[in-house]
């Protein structure tokens, strides 16, 4: 893979990665697709600011006229969060003909990945990365982001995921592709709006370094990994009304007939009504928490 001739760094990030410094890239589709207007840029600005706070560069990913922008300015957040929705939510599949055509994408973990790994970002923090949708035996409805943590040497820090997905189901194919899934203090999966679920995981680790020393062998063996990190218990929220929020988000989508690439963020945003916002409350505390853990590893890396 050799995407330089369409990337475009910004002058602060291709600094860093010049005098090997850390960086920590950081996608857009938790900006327009995630979150609604205004939250998504002041997140979009928090975590960058955590990211300065730890002594990295932050490099907010995108496509913009056809570019692989890493590093953002402020315009160019304002303008993903702006337009949210309309803008087109790019996977693997997307990006050859967003460049040729010189079009605008906000990039999901699976594009967000390439991009990362084409500019030599190692580290790379989210909030939940899509997975095995609930209903995939038939819909055969599995995000590209698990393919792409089996071939792209990124480590990807996030909150476990949610459980508008079927777990088991994610877990058993990231096992399939040979991903590394690392509890971060934990020894189960985390569920994103809660720290914990029933499913154990493999590995865990207890310090920034012991992942960082995995990651070093990992970017050898030739694939990703995938660190959970639970939401912290301040912000974890209640079993029962998150769970009952899903289910009727769930319910909902199926009855609406939603498919596809609207499946995720339509979910999202009906848990965040359905939860009166509480549910985006912790969704930004989480992913604040993750960015602070990817800029540990990448300054230890
Ligand atoms: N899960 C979340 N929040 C998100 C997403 C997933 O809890 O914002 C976004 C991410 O950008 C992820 C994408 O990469 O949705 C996955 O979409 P799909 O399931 O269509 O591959
Ligand atoms: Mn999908």
């Amino acid at each position: 893979m050799n995407l330089s001739e369409y990337l475009q760094l910004s002058p602060e990030v291709a600094l860093a990665l010049r005098e090997g410094r850390p960086v920590v890239a950081m996608e857009s589709t938790i900006i327009s697709h995630g979150m609604p207007y205004p939250q998504n840029v002041e997140t979009a600005q928090a975590c960058q600011r955590v990211c300065r706070e730890q002594g990295v560069t932050p490099a907010t990913c995108a496509i913009l006229d056809g570019k692989l922008c890493a590093g953002l300015t402020d315009e160019q957040l304002d303008f993903l969060g702006r337009t949210g929705k309309k803008i087109t939510k790019a996977s693997r599949r997307d990006i050859s003909l967003l460049i040729s055509q010189g079009m605008h994408a906000a990039t999901t973990v699976a594009a967000t990945m390439i991009i990362a790994a084409a500019a030599g970002i190692r580290v790379f923090a989210t909030g939940g990365i899509g997975g095995v949708h609930r209903g995939a035996e038939t819909s055969m409805d599995i995000s590209a982001d698990l393919d792409e943590l089996s071939r792209t040497p990124v480590c990807v820090v996030c909150a476990g995921a949610k459980s508008i997905l079927d777990l088991q189901l994610t877990m058993e194919y990231l096992e399939t592709k040979g991903v590394p899934v690392i509890g971060y203090r934990t020894r189960v999966l985390p569920a994103f709006f809660t720290a914990t679920s029933p499913i154990e995981l493999n590995w865990c680790a207890d310090t920034p370094e012991e992942i960082a020393a995995a990651l070093r062998v990992q970017i050898q063996l030739g694939g990703g990994m995938l660190v959970a990190n639970p939401i912290h218990p301040t912000y974890s929220m209640d079993e029962a009304e998150i769970r009952a929020a899903i289910e009727n988000a769930v319910a909902e989508a199926k009855r609406l007939g939603i498919s596809g690439k609207a499946t995720t963020p339509y979910l999202l945003a009906k848990i965040n009504e359905l939860t009166k916002g509480s549910s985006l409350r912790a969704n930004i505390a989480l992913v604040l928490g993750n960015v602070r853990l990817a800029a540990q590893i990448a300054n230890s890396l």
